[in-house]
């Protein structure tokens, strides 16, 4: 077996967007996606809502608590890092993840409540950094035409627009935007080739930072 870092691993593929941008629909059909290429594959999301830390977001998202804006900011950070080894481990052992949100999330959504952007970005330093962040793409006023929203915190249209701006400053040439307004079937076309790619190159060695 080879050492160092020219090992083949699992490729850490990030999905981001507004809320009913279609994210969550999409991971699962990528997941059966690779998985039937022979992949393997796990889907992933963040906020985790099954650690005690996961616990107390899911409490403040469902307005069942009150915490400091920085405070919130924090713990969905918290929820990052304390998923971070686990991660690691995943992709080093061959996994790729399939995340729906990521650190974009965590700077999106706190900046758009009026946060420093720098502040907000820097507990995130040292999280291992995505080989691919596909956005999925939609106006705001789309998407919470989508079925309406679920009734959480942020499932506001006026947020949701300020949180567009955000992504739209965090965004780099790197990033795959993809056009969520399109039916699933076509939008899961959009990825299907680029995620593919991402994990073979990834399985050729493509170094983890
Ligand atoms: P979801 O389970 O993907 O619907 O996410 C729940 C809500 O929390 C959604 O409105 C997006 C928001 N959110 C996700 N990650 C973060 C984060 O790291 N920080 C903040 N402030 N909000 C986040
Ligand atoms: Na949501
Ligand atoms: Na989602």
């Amino acid at each position: 077996e080879s050492t160092g870092q020219s090992d083949a691993r699992g490729a850490l593929i990030v999905l981001e967007g507004l809320d009913r941008s279609g994210k969550t629909s999409q991971s699962a059909r990528l997941l059966s996606h690779l998985n039937g290429l022979g992949y393997p594959v796990e889907s992933w999301r963040f906020p985790d809502r099954d650690t005690a830390v996961g616990k107390m977001i899911s409490s403040y998202l469902t307005n069942q608590s009150q915490l400091d804006d920085h405070t919130i900011h924090l713990l969905f950070s918290a929820n990052r890092w304390e998923k971070r080894s686990l991660m690691e481990a995943k992709l080093k052992s061959g996994t790729s993840l399939i995340v729906d949100r990521y650190s974009y999330s965590g700077v999106a959504f706190s900046s758009a409540k009026g946060l420093d952007i720098e502040w907000c970005k820097a507990p995130e330093v040292g999280l291992l950094a995505p080989d691919l962040v596909m956005y999925l793409n939609i106006p705001p006023e789309k998407a919470a035409e989508r079925g309406g929203y679920g009734g959480e915190r942020y499932e506001q249209l006026e947020f949701q627009k300020s949180v567009a701006k955000y992504y739209e400053m965090l965004s780099d040439p790197s990033w795959k935007m993809i056009d969520a307004c399109l039916p699933l079937e076509d939008v899961e076309e959009q990825m299907k080739e680029i995620v593919l790619d991402c994990v073979v190159s990834c399985q050729k060695g493509k170094p983890l930072t």
